[in-house]
C-alpha cells in the first residue's frame, strides 16, 4: 500500500500525546493472553477486538488476544512495530471518530512459525480460539459440507511437517492440547457461514477422523473438551486504503499502518458454550444466547444476500462502491421486493424482529456515504457465499411452494458478473476459488443464457441439487440473465415487475 508515513508511528510511547478520547481502554502488555485469534484482517480488528477490549475494560479477565495471520506478513509487521496497537475510525454522514484499540497481546505469522501457533493452541491459558478466515479457508464444500480433497490439506492431515492450512493448524494444535492435558477450549467461528459453529465442528471432526499421527483417543478428547459455539457477526468494514491511514493520522497525529475504518453499527450474537470461561462480552453489547441460528439466517439472507445483489448489479452497471450502486434508479425498490417477498417469506426470524424493518435498517447502513465499500470487494468468492446468502432462501421458498423470482435475479446477476465484463463492455475481474470450473462451464454454455444457466447448474459444488433441478427457478434465472445481457442492469431494473 503506497502511503506517506509521517515521522512518528503509533506505539505505547505515543499514547500520552493522543487526544484523551482516542486512547485505548486497555494497555497492551497489561492483560495476559487468553484468546488466540486466527485471521488478522480488518474485520477482526474492528469487530471482535473492539468487543473484547470493551468487555475486559468493563468486566476484567485475562483475555488478551494473540492474533495470528494465516497468510500475509504485512499486518503482523505493522502491528508488531506499533506495540500491538491499531486504530478504528468510525465513519458516518454525521462525522467520524478514531480510537486506538489495545485488545491485542501479540501477533504471530502462521506460515513462518506454525509450531508457535500449535504451541499457543496447546497453552492452558488460552481458553478461547476465534476465527475470521473467510468462507474458503474452512475448505468445506459449500453445498455438502464435505472437507475438500485439496493437496495442502491432505498433506496437513498426513502430518510429518508443520501445518499450512487452517484445518491443519487447528488439528495439530488440538492434538498438542490433548497431549498436554491443557483443558477445554471453545473454537468460535466468526465467519459468515451458515451454522458456522456446526460447520467448524464438522470440519474438525472430519479432519481428526482422517488425520495420521494424532494421539489415540483424540476423537473422544475433542468430543469432551472442545465446543464450537455458533455466532452471528455484523459490522461493515471495508478493506483499508491509504485514505483510511490518512483519516487516522488526522486525528492521532501519528501514522497507523494497521488502521481500519468501519460503520458505527456493530452486532455480535454468540452461543454461550465456553467450557473454559469467556470475556464478559455482554458488557460490550454482545448478545449471549443458546441458539444463534435465527440471527444468523436473518443476517446472512437479508444483509449479506442483499449486499451480494448490490455488488453484482452495481459492478455490472459500473458503480464503484455499494453506496453509489444504491443510487441506480429502481434498485432500492427491487431490493425491497427481494426482502419482503423472498427473504422474509423464507425463514422464521428471531422473536420480536420484523425482517422488513431489519431490511430497511440494512439499506440505510449500505447507503452510508462515508463508507467506501467497493462492489468488487463484496463480489469476491461468490461460489462460497451464494449458498447461504441466496440459494438457501430459494430452496426454502420452493419447498414451501412459493416462487423465488427475486432470489433468481441475484443468481442471474452473479452469473452475468462471472461472464467477466460490465454493461459498457469493460472487463470485470472474477476472483473465486472455483473460478476454473465456473469459467469452463460458462465457456461451454456461453452461446445462450439457457446454455450458461444449465452449465452452471450442473456444478454440484455451487448449486444445491433441489435448486438445480427446479424448472421454475431455472426459467426465472434464464429470464433475468436474458434481460441483463440484452438490456443491461438499469433497463432490467426499470422493467422489473
Ligand atoms: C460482505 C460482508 O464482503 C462481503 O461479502 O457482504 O463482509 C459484510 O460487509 C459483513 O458481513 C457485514 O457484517
Amino acid at each position: 500500500m503506497a502511503v506517506t508515513v509521517g515521522a512518528s508511528r503509533l506505539g505505547l510511547g505515543m499514547l500520552r500525546h493522543l487526544p484523551a478520547e482516542a486512547r485505548p481502554l486497555i494497555r497492551p502488555g497489561t492483560v495476559p493472553t487468553g484468546i488466540v485469534h486466527l485471521g488478522l484482517g480488518a474485520f477482526h480488528r474492528a469487530h471482535q477486538a473492539v468487543f473484547t477490549e470493551a468487555a475486559v475494560g468493563a468486566a476484567g479477565g485475562d483475555w488478551g488476544i494473540m492474533a495470528v495471520a494465516p497468510r500475509s506478513t504485512a499486518m503482523v509487521e505493522a502491528i508488531a512495530a506499533q506495540d500491538n496497537l491499531f486504530s478504528v475510525s468510525t465513519l458516518s454522514a454525521a462525522g467520524s471518530a478514531t480510537r486506538v484499540v489495545g485488545a491485542l497481546s501479540g501477533v504471530r505469522h502462521a506460515p513462518s512459525d506454525p509450531d508457535a501457533v500449535v504451541a499457543l493452541l496447546a497453552d492452558p491459558a488460552v481458553r478461547v480460539v476465534t476465527l475470521t478466515v473467510t468462507e474458503k479457508a474452512y475448505q468445506l464444500d459449500p453445498v455438502t459440507g464435505e472437507l475438500s480433497p485439496d493437496l495442502a490439506l491432505a498433506a496437513d492431515l498426513a502430518g510429518g511437517r508443520p501445518p499450512t492450512t487452517v484445518p491443519g493448524l487447528l488439528l495439530r494444535g488440538l492434538a498438542a492440547r490433548a497431549a498436554a492435558d491443557a483443558g477445554p477450549v471453545a473454537l468460535v467461528s466468526c465467519d459468515n457461514l451458515p451454522a458456522n459453529g456446526r460447520r467448524l465442528r464438522g470440519m474438525l471432526d472430519q479432519a481428526v477422523g482422517r488425520a495420521d499421527g494424532v494421539p489415540a483417543g483424540l476423537v473422544e478428547w475433542v468430543a469432551a473438551n472442545v465446543t464450537c459455539p455458533g455466532t452471528m457477526v455484523d459490522r461493515i468494514v471495508p478493506a483499508s486504503t491509504p485514505e483510511t491511514i490518512e483519516a487516522a493520522h488526522r486525528v492521532l497525529g501519528v501514522t497507523d499502518l494497521a488502521a481500519v475504518a468501519a460503520e458505527p453499527y456493530a452486532q455480535w450474537v454468540i452461543e454461550d458454550e465456553f467450557p473454559g470461561g469467556r470475556p464478559g462480552w455482554e458488557h460490550a453489547g454482545a448478545v449471549l444466547t443458546d441458539d444463534a441460528g435465527p440471527w444468523e439466517r436473518l443476517k446472512l439472507r437479508t444483509l449479506n444476500g442483499v449486499h451480494s445483489a448490490i455488488a453484482y448489479l452495481g459492478a455490472l452497471a459500473g458503480r464503484e462502491t455499494i453506496a453509489e450502486a444504491l443510487e441506480i434508479p429502481h434498485l432500492p425498490d427491487v431490493l425491497r421486493r427481494l426482502i419482503a417477498e423472498d427473504v422474509a417469506a423464507s425463514f422464521t426470524p428471531p422473536d420480536g424482529v420484523r425482517v422488513v424493518d431489519y431490511g430497511e435498517q440494512v439499506l440505510a447502513r449500505f447507503g452510508n456515504p462515508a463508507i467506501h465499500h467497493r462492489t468488487l470487494q463484496v463480489a469476491l468468492d461468490g461460489s462460497q457465499k451464494l449458498p447461504q446468502r441466496v440459494l438457501h432462501t430459494i430452496a426454502d421458498l420452493r419447498a414451501a411452494g412459493r416462487s423465488a423470482r427475486w432470489g433468481a435475479l441475484v443468481v442471474a446477476s452473479w452469473l452475468r458478473f462471472a461472464l467477466g465484463y460490465a454493461d459498457d463492455g469493460h472487463p470485470l475481474p472474477f476472483q473465486d476459488p472455483l473460478a476454473g470450473p465456473i469459467r469452463a462451464a460458462l465457456d461451454a454454455g456461453a452461446q445462450s443464457p439457457a446454455g450458461a444457466v444449465d452449465a452452471l447448474f450442473a456444478l454440484r459444488e455451487v448449486i444445491p441439487v433441489e435448486v438445480a433441478e427446479d424448472d421454475e427457478v431455472r426459467a426465472d434465472v434464464i429470464a433475468w440473465l436474458t434481460a441483463l445481457e440484452r438490456h443491461g442492469v438499469e433497463a432490467t431494473l426499470a422493467g422489473a415487475r
